[in-house]
């Protein structure tokens, strides 16, 4: 007698590999800790309700294409996973829905995920295509479509989610009102949940503006006012009618200040620069999904970027209150020059509404093979193109150039090269001292230009660095160059960038209150001799009642005597770890900066500043 063979239900057997690839990839494509079994068996489970559930759609199907939408479902699962770690090697982070529709910067961001590309990344899909040959044999039969199949498929599902989600609550209470934790919700609930819950945060921003009124701008102005330092009378007015002139170095931090590699200096000009100017050297980052513009944002406006996607692509079109605005009714021209495509970070439509008067981007340079690198025009060249235009705009003006070509993967032609590379297993902490160097060359030049076309002497000239160069990913060959662990401690101390300031006249001095960028609008416009009103929250870095404080996109916050990261507490100048509770009030203090600002750009509130000022 012939024995009846076995079935496979293929559904079943799609579900299984998928569960356990995507446990694989959380191990080899992210950083996602563990630090007991119980979080590890979160982890491990977590994939599995919402495979199911995706995999549920199959019984909407005839049974003559079922295994095939379930290849399909298969296919799009996996090209998430795959989506999110070619994000996740680049950005070290997870996406979010604003990210996706980041359309604009696609084309120029090819060159980074290129260099993220590997090839064992077909194994990715390899399981796919095993399943399709697999699929072609009589054993594996579709699911029937019957009440009892779909109400398992479901129920196991659902009863998934809820111990998934019951087990998270436990480990992590708050969880999903912790949204700013990426890392965190990925870790309990799972990629492909995540997601979805990160749609449904997005209808929720998205309802707040519809819902916010006068009253909710009284609360944030009741704060800033308070915050808000008064100015110094040694240096309000200090730099009034004279040009502005700030440089956004692109992704330069602090350490490569003064450091040599193989005897030789990083930074030459910068750090001669730094001699005759002001330089704050605990100035922090403070930027989150949105990187360059972020920063732009931050200096501009005072205002916190958002926890989700760059403020410059999600909300464009809000009410705000700004440097180039405020300096125009002072007589300024303002103008920002960058030597890539304007819809980068959307800035094209973003200068218009914060009030540039002209945005000098590609399309006014001469680029060619020979001048570009990367994601645009070489500094060089775009500093040295960019002396014509600046010769021409009117005074006093407002003059903001980004630099672009130490932009990961720090790709250099070899006649550019002026200084070693490290000698690291890591080729982007290699190379990135040489393109460090390279911009400080092009900076180097342009003030000399400025300098021989009677500018320099009738200018304030800031540079600061607009974020990390050096990801955690990269850690392990940082910490041979840095001859030091890296840990959560020092990584917030690595989010430290330049910030220099130089005013004519004015002798060199190393300040090292802590800082951020947030502080940089009314120390800007306090030199200008501009008294600051409407919403901020940094404060003037030369007042004597300047507040040290840097908040992160993280929360991690630093002030004069703690750092504030990773739920723990130290002390910021020795790095010993102290009670939690001794970080209690700078933690409740960030918590309370970030959720009014998140609220003045998610509701539009600015918009109401006239109604407020009259109630
Ligand atoms: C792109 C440049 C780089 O125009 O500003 O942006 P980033 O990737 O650093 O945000
Ligand atoms: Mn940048």
């Amino acid at each position: 007698m012939l024995k009846a063979t076995q079935k496979y239900n293929t559904i079943i057997v799609t579900a299984f590999i998928l569960w356990i690839k995507t446990y694989i990839i959380y191990k080899l494509s992210f950083n996602l800790p563990t630090t007991d079994w119980k979080q590890e068996l979160i982890l491990f489970i977590n994939p599995m309700s919402s495979v199911l559930f995706s995999l549920s759609l199959v019984f909407l199907f005839s049974k003559r294409i079922r295994n095939r939408v379930t290849l399909i479902i298969a296919f799009l699962l996996s090209l998430l996973l795959y989506v999110n770690t070619l994000y996740y090697r680049f950005f070290n982070d997870f996406i979010t829905v604003p990210v996706l529709f980041q359309t604009n910067n696609v084309g120029d961001i090819g060159n980074s995920l290129l260099a993220q590309l590997y090839w064992y990344d077909i194994f990715f899909f390899l399981d796919l295509v095993l399943l399709y040959f697999v699929f072609k044999r009589q054993s594996f039969q579709p699911v029937a479509v019957k009440k009892k199949n779909i109400s398992k498929v479901l129920l196991t599902a659902l009863l998934l989610l809820i111990v998934n989600i019951g087990l998270a609550e436990i480990e992590r209470p708050q969880l999903l009102t912790r949204t700013f934790d990426r890392e965190l919700l990925v870790k309990n609930l799972g990629t492909y949940n995540y997601h979805v819950y990160d749609l449904l945060l997005q209808s929720k921003t998205s309802a707040q503006k519809a819902l916010a009124d006068n009253v909710d701008v009284i609360e944030v102005k009741k704060y800033t006012e308070k915050k808000s330092a008064a100015p110094n009378p040694d240096f309000f007015g200090l730099a009034k009618g004279k040009n502005l002139i700030v440089i956004s170095m692109e992704s330069t931090q602090q350490f490569v200040i003064g450091r040599e590699v193989n005897g030789e200096e990083i930074t030459p000009f910068l750090n001669d620069f730094i001699k005759e100017s002001y330089y704050f050297n605990n100035f922090y980052h403070q930027t989150g999904q949105g990187k360059t513009s972020d920063s732009e944002f931050l200096i501009d406006q005072s205002l916190y970027p958002l926890p989700r996607g760059a403020v410059f692509q999600t909300h464009p079109l809000n009410e705000y209150y700004g440097t180039p605005e405020i300096i125009k009714e002072h007589g300024y021209y303002s103008a920002v020059f960058h030597g890539n495509n304007k819809s980068f970070w959307n800035r094209d439509i973003m200068y218009k509404t914060v009030g540039y008067d002209n945005f000098f981007a590609e399309q006014y340079y001469t680029i060619n093979e020979e001048n570009r690198i990367n994601y645009g025009l070489k500094d060089v060249p775009f500093f040295e193109q960019s002396m014509k235009y600046i010769k021409a705009l009117p005074q006093p003006f407002y003059a903001r150039f980004i630099t672009l070509t130490n932009h990961h993967p720090y790709k250099f032609d070899e006649e550019d090269q002026m200084i070693p590379t490290y000698n690291t297993d890591d080729p982007i902490v290699n190379q990135y001292p040489v393109t460090v160097r390279y911009t400080d060359h092009a900076i180097e030049q342009f003030i000399q230009n400025l300098k021989d076309e009677g500018i320099y002497k009738d200018s304030i000239i800031i540079l600061y660095g607009d974020h990390y160069g050096i990801s955690e990913n990269h850690d392990e060959a940082l910490e041979q160059v840095l001859g030091k662990e890296i840990t959560p401690y020092e990584n917030v101390k690595l989010q430290r960038v330049p910030l220099i300031i130089h005013i004519p006249g004015q002798e060199g001095k190393t300040i090292s209150k802590v800082s951020a960028q947030i502080d940089l609008k009314p120390t800007i416009l306090h030199l200008l001799g501009i008294k600051t009103e409407g919403v901020h929250f940094g404060t003037d870095l030369f007042s004597k009642e300047h507040k040290e404080l840097a908040v992160f996109r993280d929360r991690s916050v630093v002030s004069n005597e703690l750092i504030y990261t990773d739920e723990t507490c130290y002390d910021r100048k020795s790095g010993k770890q102290l009670s939690s509770e001794s970080c209690t009030e700078i933690k409740e203090k960030g918590l309370q900066e970030l959720k009014l600002s998140d609220g003045v750009i998610y509701g539009d509130l600015l918009r109401f500043m006239e109604l407020a000022k009259n109630s």
